[in-house]
């Protein structure tokens, strides 16, 4: 999952190599999503004509055999920081203001698929691959209250929750053993606290939930989920090197909302530093000692405190 070179030779693949190739290519994507009691599944980025894709409230993200991920060097990129500039999904699902959305992602490969420490994926749904890093979800508002039209890129994003590394809390042993064959084992090192978000992410079945703050105004709005990969840290002579944004945007309606409309926010382009401390962070030197969290402020500030607290319980039920 470091590097994939796409292939010169495309034309004489076969359609199931093709497959694989952006299988690999791809790293993991939104399962479906979870408001209101329905579950929404996510877009089949590899097949367009598939059904699914009529029903999904979730953009297609990884567009065809494009990147899968964002570097460093394209932080600065409005419209790929804003889910690769992927258009509208057909859908927008119901969410109550002040309740759960529930995310699921699956990963592109299987090296985590049954492995301790993981969860309770079903059987054959590939866990998420990376164990280090930032869980973020940001809110913009659609304009025209039509987010099946909307741009993105022209997105103000607000940043409801952020996950970078918790200090009082350290990877459960099952999935620091379970990281251990891969290509990155985990850091900070045995003996050494600090749960990722990341890891927090696979331990809770690969799904991460956020509260849509308590009394938004009703109306349309994107939900941008990102998922912040470090494993491969940025080097000056590598350019698929540096932090990977991993980015999912799923568009919903706000019901029994209130009046609090989202203040200002920030272009997507303009969240991260190209060469911040977040983009070419080294885990493998810091040991997890000196990460803040990158980006703009929590909005509200008490909703930040509070889904601090909540996020410290790791909860998910498989109901789906
Ligand atoms: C979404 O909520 C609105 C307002 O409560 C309701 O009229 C509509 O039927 C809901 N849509 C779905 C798909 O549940
Ligand atoms: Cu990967």
């Amino acid at each position: 999952m470091v590097t994939f070179n796409k292939p010169s030779h495309f034309g004489v693949l076969t359609l199931a190599s093709i497959i694989a190739l952006n299988k690999a290519n791809a790293h993991g994507q939104i399962k479906g999503v979870l408001a209101n009691g329905i579950y929404n599944d996510g877009p089949n980025i590899y097949w367009d004509a598939d059904p699914v894709n009529e029903q999904t409230a979730t953009r297609k993200m990884y567009q065809a055999a494009g990147p899968s991920y964002v570097l460093p060097q394209d932080f600065s990129d409005n419209s790929k920081m804003a889910c690769e500039g992927a258009a509208g999904a057909p859908k927008i699902i119901n969410v109550s203001a002040g309740s759960d959305l529930r995310v699921d992602w699956v990963g592109a490969t299987s090296e985590l698929d049954g492995k301790p420490g993981t969860g309770n994926v079903p059987a054959g749904q590939n866990p998420w691959v990376h164990a280090m890093g930032t869980m973020a979800s940001y809110i913009a508002k659609c304009t025209n209250d039509d987010c099946t039209t909307y741009d993105a890129s022209q997105g103000s994003w607000v940043k409801l929750a952020m996950f970078g590394i918790d200090k009082s809390e350290t990877i459960s042993s099952d999935l620091r053993e379970t990281m251990k064959n891969k290509p990155e084992e985990y850091y900070p090192t045995p003996g050494t606290s600090g749960l990722w978000g990341m890891a927090r992410f696979i331990e809770a079945s690969s799904s991460w939930t956020v509260t849509i703050p308590k009394g938004l105004a009703n109306g349309q709005y994107i939900i941008r989920q990102e998922v912040g990969a470090i494993h491969n840290p940025w080097n000056a002579q590598d350019d698929t090197s540096g932090t990977q944004l991993y980015i999912g945007c799923i568009q919903i309606n706000v019901i029994n909302g209130g009046n609090t409309k989202l203040p200002g926010g920030t272009r997507a382009g303009s969240l991260y530093a190209t060469s911040g401390a977040f983009a070419r962070y080294n885990v493998y030197e810091d040991n997890g000692m000196t990460f803040v969290d990158p980006g703009p402020v929590l909005w509200p500030s008490s909703y930040a405190k509070r889904e601090e607290w909540r996020m410290k319980k790791v909860k998910r039920c498989m109901k789906h």
